[in-house]
């Protein structure tokens, strides 16, 4: 069967994967789940949405007669990875993570370890602080619980509704960089920050910036995710795909 590859993507590795299987002129379809407005424009055709769980997945695996799976979704994606490993083990079809290692502390860090969003708003539990939000949009409700905070948010689209009244938000999408996210913890008086342990490139600005400030950091542990092989770069993949009997082209 010729190679066709599902690129499960939202995240910068998985961008710069599809950049290399483009120059290598191979069958590939790029996934979104269609969380933002805009999301990147990608050099492979692009799908949009959800598959429909497991079976979804299965189905479309089988229609499109795709061949190797990528999921380089983000760390905290743990149901779409589930469902991969799950779906590529009922059709047979091979499976390789692209993932990033999760940051960890260094010499003038000041990070409190969560193991969960749960635990992050337990945490906060005590006197008002300044408390950069920057976990997203998807998770927001659950800091209501600690209304206590001046909350400032970081988001990707302007959101119509806010379970965080009173919070400032900042409309951006990364990757940001360390200059710009000392300017914003600056500018907005942060006292905390609170993050998800992406790992990565993309979003490690603000954990640089709050230790050349010396403000600490509530760092979120990822959730588990089933064992499945694991590359940790594009070209890891991309000798994954040679091995597996690929011919790249190049
Ligand atoms: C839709 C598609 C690329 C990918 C870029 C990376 C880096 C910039 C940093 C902060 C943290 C956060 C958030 C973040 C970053 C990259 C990467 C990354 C964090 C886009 C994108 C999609 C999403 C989804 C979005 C979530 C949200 C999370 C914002 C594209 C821009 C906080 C994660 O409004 C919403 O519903 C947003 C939802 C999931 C987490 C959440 O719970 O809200 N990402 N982000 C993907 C889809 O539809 O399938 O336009 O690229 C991608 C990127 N966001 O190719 O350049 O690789 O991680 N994304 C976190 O890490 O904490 C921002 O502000 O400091
Ligand atoms: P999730 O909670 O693991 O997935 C929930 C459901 O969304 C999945 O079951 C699937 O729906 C759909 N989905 C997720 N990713 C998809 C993709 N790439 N293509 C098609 N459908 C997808 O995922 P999430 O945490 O919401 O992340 C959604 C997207 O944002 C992913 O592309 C991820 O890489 C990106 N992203 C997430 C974060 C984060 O912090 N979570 C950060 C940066 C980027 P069905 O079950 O119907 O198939």
């Amino acid at each position: 069967m010729p190679a066709k590859l599902l690129i499960l993507g939202g995240t910068t590795e998985a961008s710069a994967l599809a950049r290399k299987v483009a120059e290598a002129g191979m069958p590939a379809v790029f996934s979104y789940a269609g969380r933002v407005d805009r999301p990147r424009e990608q050099p492979v055709p692009v799908r949009v949405g959800g598959f429909g769980g497991v079976a979804g997945l299965a189905r479309y695996l089988r229609a499109q007669a795709i061949s190797h799976v990528i999921d380089a979704t983000h760390p905290f994606a743990a149901q779409m990875s589930t469902n991969a490993v799950m779906a590529c083990a009922a059709t047979g079809v091979s499976l390789i993570a692209l993932t990033r290692a999760p940051w960890s502390a260094g010499p003038g860090d000041h990070w409190t370890r969560v193991p969960d969003m749960d635990a992050a708003v337990a945490a906060l539990a005590g006197p008002p602080r300044r408390v950069f939000l920057a976990v997203g949009r998807m998770h927001l409700a659950a800091f209501a619980a600690q209304p206590q905070h001046r909350y400032l948010l970081r988001l990707v689209d302007r959101p119509v509704a806010l379970p965080l009244p009173g919070a400032s938000v900042v409309i951006d999408r990364g990757p940001f960089s360390v200059e710009s996210d000392i300017e914003v913890l600056r500018h907005h008086q942060i006292e905390w920050v609170v993050s998800k342990n992406a790992g990565g490139t993309g979003a490690r600005s603000k954990i640089d910036a709050a230790r050349q400030l010396g403000v600490p950091v509530l760092m979120i542990d990822r959730p588990a995710i089933p064992a499945r092989p694991e590359a940790q770069t594009p070209a890891q993949v991309l000798g994954w795909l040679a091995h597996s009997g690929v011919n790249l082209g190049v």
